[in-house]
């Protein structure tokens, strides 16, 4: 029943429609806002996780499910001193003000350049007097070719909802987009380029997900399709030493997740905008009025850190998690996350992650929703039965950990650092490249799990 605007909905649609289905399903009666949970401690003589709340709050709850997010602990740069001192406006990304921001004719200091920095340049620059953008590493970003959805497609798409997410079900990663079956030197080279071409001009991941299917495994056909983006970057960027700045040197196309950009990369021809390759002229401080380099000092009204996350674990390290015999999940965790079918973790008998390390962590909203229905049909089962503990066995989560990491070996995004790998320079412990993620194709995921199910979760 809901009619979207744009094929790639900003932030007031989405929490527009994120109210309507809270709304329509009533479950504002089941949320507790503003709540921070720092502690939850097993009992092993009640079989129960005691929960405890930043207020001072306690709960007590028989299962434990953590949807905590894997982009939801924010970092900022605290190799960087001076942070406090800048006595303009500042912010991370991820705690952006509520009030709209007003960038015209202010100057405006960025750093980073993932995703998120990608979407703030290219709208920031469009008003502000000037945007310096304060790169350390560049990303190979492709156009999102984003649109409006008038009233009759959004009749068409609606009526292929069935079909799309069928479709959906059968992709590794759960896009509409799926591998192209050839390999790369299979094509020729005017096919490579007919493909690479079509997709280059199609909307989303198609490019990402839907290339040559040895694009991240093959080491000479990865360097091909990277020459491909690398030509795009060169051909939009006027500046020629820009460009080569811009283009990622350090990690091949798509080992990283891929930025969907707009006019991204025009916005360095423009006049009031200004990138700064901070490994050629580092950053030394922030100051009361802006941002010092080894070359100079850059006055800011703004500074906008777009740092990114500590990823995919990070949300559970920010919490005092401990199961029998007060382990600490992150200590269990130092080497890696170690569980069984990313849902649950020996030790901590009653919690069940969605979405947690080593699942199927894919498109977020197709491959949470089976890990939500996956998690919740365990709890359904045992409370069906009077079942009050639920463990997974070492041998289960050593299997699993394994068959993870055994997937995970080859691919090219493995070996490189970035919030996927686990990777966050900001925090101690988390520098270098970790399997993260269940690489074996959601379908396959999906048959793990559903085989489990099946046998009545016994070889947990
Ligand atoms: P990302 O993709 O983790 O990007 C963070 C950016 O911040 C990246 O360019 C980092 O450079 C840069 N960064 C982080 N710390 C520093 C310091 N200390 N100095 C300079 N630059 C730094 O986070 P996003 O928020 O953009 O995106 C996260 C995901 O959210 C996105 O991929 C989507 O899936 C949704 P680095 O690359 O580490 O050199």
């Amino acid at each position: 029943e809901w009619d979207w605007s744009e094929h790639f909905s900003s932030q007031p649609e989405n929490e527009r429609y994120l109210n309507h289905v809270a709304d329509k399903f009533d479950l504002r009666r089941d949320i507790q806002f503003n709540t921070r949970v720092t502690a939850a401690h097993y009992r092993e003589d009640t079989r129960s996780w005691e929960i405890a709340l930043e207020d001072g709050g306690r709960y007590t709850t028989r299962f434990l499910i953590t949807a905590i997010g894997v982009l939801s602990a924010p970092t900022m740069p605290n190799n960087i001193p001076g942070i406090a001192s800048f006595k303009g406006q500042s912010c991370h990304t991820h705690d952006w003000p509520r009030e709209c921001v007003d960038f015209a004719g202010k100057r405006v200091g960025i750093i980073g350049t993932g995703a998120t920095a990608v979407q703030a340049i290219q709208e920031i620059a469009k008003t502000a007097g000037r945007l310096t953008v304060f790169q350390r590493t560049p990303n190979w970003c492709v156009p999102q070719h984003n649109g409006r959805i008038s009233k009759e497609e959004m009749r068409d798409i609606r009526a292929r909802y069935p079909e799309i997410l069928a479709l959906c079900r059968t992709t590794p990663s759960c896009y509409i987009h799926g591998p192209d079956p050839r390999a790369t030197f299979e094509a020729t080279p005017e096919e490579r380029a007919a493909l690479w071409e079509k997709r280059y001009a199609e909307p989303g991941f198609a490019l990402w997900q839907g290339n040559f299917r040895d694009t991240l495994t093959d080491r000479a056909a990865n360097a091909l399709a990277s020459e491909f983006i690398a030509n795009k970057i060169r051909s939009r960027v006027h500046d020629p030493v820009v460009a080569e700045k811009l283009i990622p040197k350090n990690h091949g196309w798509g080992t990283r997740r891929v930025p969907l950009e707009t006019g991204y990369y025009e916005v360095f021809n423009q006049r009031n905008v200004e990138l700064v390759d901070i490994n050629e002229t580092p950053i030394e401080r922030v100051t009361a009025g802006g941002i010092q380099t080894s070359r100079q000092e850059y006055e800011l009204d703004i500074i906008i850190y777009a740092t990114g996350f500590d990823a995919i674990t990070g949300a559970f390290d920010r919490i005092d998690i401990r199961g029998v015999s007060n382990v600490r999940l992150k200590e269990v965790w130092a080497n890696g996350p170690q569980t069984y079918l990313g849902v649950f973790v020996n030790g901590f008998p009653n919690m069940l992650m969605a979405m947690g390390p080593h699942g199927g962590l894919s498109n977020y909203t197709r491959t949470a929703e089976y890990s939500v229905e996956w998690v919740t049909g365990v709890i359904q089962y045992a409370s069906e039965r009077g079942i009050t503990r639920i463990e997974a066995t070492a041998a289960g989560v050593s299997e699993w950990t394994d068959h993870v990491l055994a997937l995970g070996q080859g691919l090219l995004a493995n070996e490189i650092g970035s919030w996927m790998t686990g990777v966050n320079r900001n925090v101690e412990g988390k520098q270098s490249p970790r399997i993260m993620r269940y690489s074996g194709g959601h379908p396959a995921y999906r048959e793990h799990c559903d085989a489990v199910a099946a046998a009545g979760y016994r070889q947990l």
